[in-house]
């Protein structure tokens, strides 16, 4: 059916809603059946909790040459031979840059009234720093003025990986202090001219990822394996752009703009939840986070944290900029990542390690356990006492593909969705201050190492033709968002 195409001025028949039960003629009479039912969800949510999708800059824009972009340090990575898996790039990926009109109706199908996205570096500052390039801003300017009218509220992140390559070829990007400085000017420039229409802004999307696999295991980029003692040095210039770009931020945005930052926290579950083990879970995972989220929230690195033979070297002044206060945290959540056990040792605690027939998603990393999705909120919460949490990201990867009908029935991650929301509602129904949720992704777009061999979207794409259609999971959230409650 989707040979006829996707159009934009059909969006109620849009290809795929139809035959899935929910196009926007059939939401009437599945108003009356909810009425008539006895299937109720009690799993409500808040009654103004926010929905919405994330995306990030360099995994759907393209247009990697328009404009006056300079490259990324991604551009350098995804062309360099054997690091991404089917030898692809983001050259083009979901041509978002030239589409997006299309894409901000395809959230507006979802009945979403929240997008997470991120702002490209390298098309504000080609070179890092310096001149910026008016051009570059004005593409963010028009997809703000066009989600702004189609009900859609933005929250911007302003660092997801894509560095300006003229940094880390001038000081070696992150390993220099150079760079938080010159992510602050950024932070600044970007917010004095889009705070009139964005409200929430991320500093940096997801320190633990950027460090770990950028620059320790070289599998995204720059590609670095550095030594334990530089990756902790990483580490603390990536805190220090965080905290000097609140400081920026609170500089020159519009005042009421809210700062945090969006972090995969690394997450320990009580593996049995008995008090011994809950409290167990929650000091693992402070010193889990020591080098980030714990010393951002709390002005002090822990006692373990500085004891390490390569701690970061730092001043004092460093980590009262660190520490810069936030308004809020965002927190990306796939997986369990550690289950915890209390334990009679120095630390207070074990780490379970994963049977090898603990069950995953369409990746080896993307263990299940929907219980992640209560303790990650709940722990940002009881350790640090944080009192605005949005879950920044959840979804999972599918190997979907149309099926015979020509639909796409990706029922593992409608499962996976169901299951990780109901423990979401856990939280905000225990009072856990959890006001919104962004589902990673809207649509398939370039999976970092994974090229495009991983499909996160409700959306799938045909790249190819660049056609979206609609999932199966794309009918369940939108479903989820009409009752504001799982489905
Ligand atoms: C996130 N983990 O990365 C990124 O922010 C997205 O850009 C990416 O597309 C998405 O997840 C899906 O992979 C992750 O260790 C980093 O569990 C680390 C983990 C999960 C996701």
């Amino acid at each position: 059916m989707w040979s006829n195409g996707f159009s934009r001025r059909h969006l109620g028949k849009l290809a795929g809603w139809a035959a899935l039960g929910l196009s926007t003629g059939s939401v009437k009479s599945a108003d009356a059946q909810s009425r008539s039912s006895d299937h109720k969800s009690i799993a409500a949510f808040p009654a103004d909790f926010r929905w919405g999708t994330a995306t990030s800059s360099y995994q759907i824009e393209g247009a990697v040459n328009e404009d006056g972009r300079g490259p990324s340090i991604w551009d350098r990575f995804a062309h360099t031979p054997g690091k991404i898996a089917d030898h692809s790039n983001g050259d083009v990926a979901d041509d978002h840059y030239n589409r997006y009109k299309d894409d901000v109706q395809l959230m507006k199908a979802l009945g979403t009234k929240t997008y997470r996205f991120s702002i490209a570096w390298p098309r504000v500052f080609p070179e890092g720093t310096g001149a910026p390039n008016p051009k570059g801003l004005d593409f963010y300017n028009r997809l703000l003025d066009e989600l702004l009218a189609n009900g859609i509220e933005p929250f911007a992140t302003l660092y997801h990986w894509d560095l300006p390559q003229a940094l880390q070829d001038r000081s070696g990007g992150w390993m220099s202090r150079d760079t938080a400085k010159a992510f602050a000017d950024y932070s600044a420039y970007v917010s004095e001219r889009l705070s009139d229409r964005v409200k929430h802004i991320f500093t940096i999307n997801e320190c633990s990822r950027l460090v770990q696999l950028g620059h320790g295991l070289g599998l995204d980029a720059p590609g670095l394996k550095l030594s334990q003692g530089e990756l902790n040095q990483v580490r603390h210039h990536v805190a220090l752009g965080h905290g000097l770009a609140v400081q920026a931020i609170r500089a020159y945005a519009k005042p009421g703009t809210k700062v945090g930052l969006a972090e995969n926290m690394v997450n320990g579950i009580p593996a049995i939840e008995t008090p011994a083990n809950i409290r167990a879970a929650e000091i693992a995972t402070r010193e889990l986070n020591a080098g980030y989220l714990t010393v951002i929230l709390e002005g002090k690195f822990t006692d373990a944290y500085l004891a390490q033979a390569d701690a970061p070297k730092h001043t004092a002044d460093d980590v009262s900029i660190i520490s810069s206060p936030i308004d809020f945290v965002g927190l990306n959540v796939y997986t369990p990542d550690h289950y915890v056990l209390a334990a009679d040792n120095s630390r207070g605690y074990t780490l379970a390690p994963f049977p090898a027939s603990f069950p995953h998603m369409d990746a080896a990393w993307l263990r299940v356990g929907p219980e992640a999705l209560y303790w990650a909120p709940r722990h940002a919460s009881k350790i640090w006492g944080v009192k605005s949490i949005y879950i920044t990201e959840n979804g999972t990867s599918s190997t979907d593909q149309p099926a015979a009908d020509g639909n796409i029935y990706d029922t593992d991650r409608v499962m996976y969705l169901r299951n990780y929301l109901l423990h979401l509602q856990r939280a905000t129904s225990e009072g856990v201050p959890v006001a919104g949720y962004f589902l990673w992704s809207l649509i398939d777009n370039f999976e970092w190492m994974d090229g495009y061999q991983k499909r996160f979207g409700l959306y799938h794409v045909d790249f190819n033709t660049q056609r979206r259609t609609p999932k199966l999971s794309a009918s369940f959230y939108r479903e989820v968002i009409r009752q504001n409650a799982v489905v």
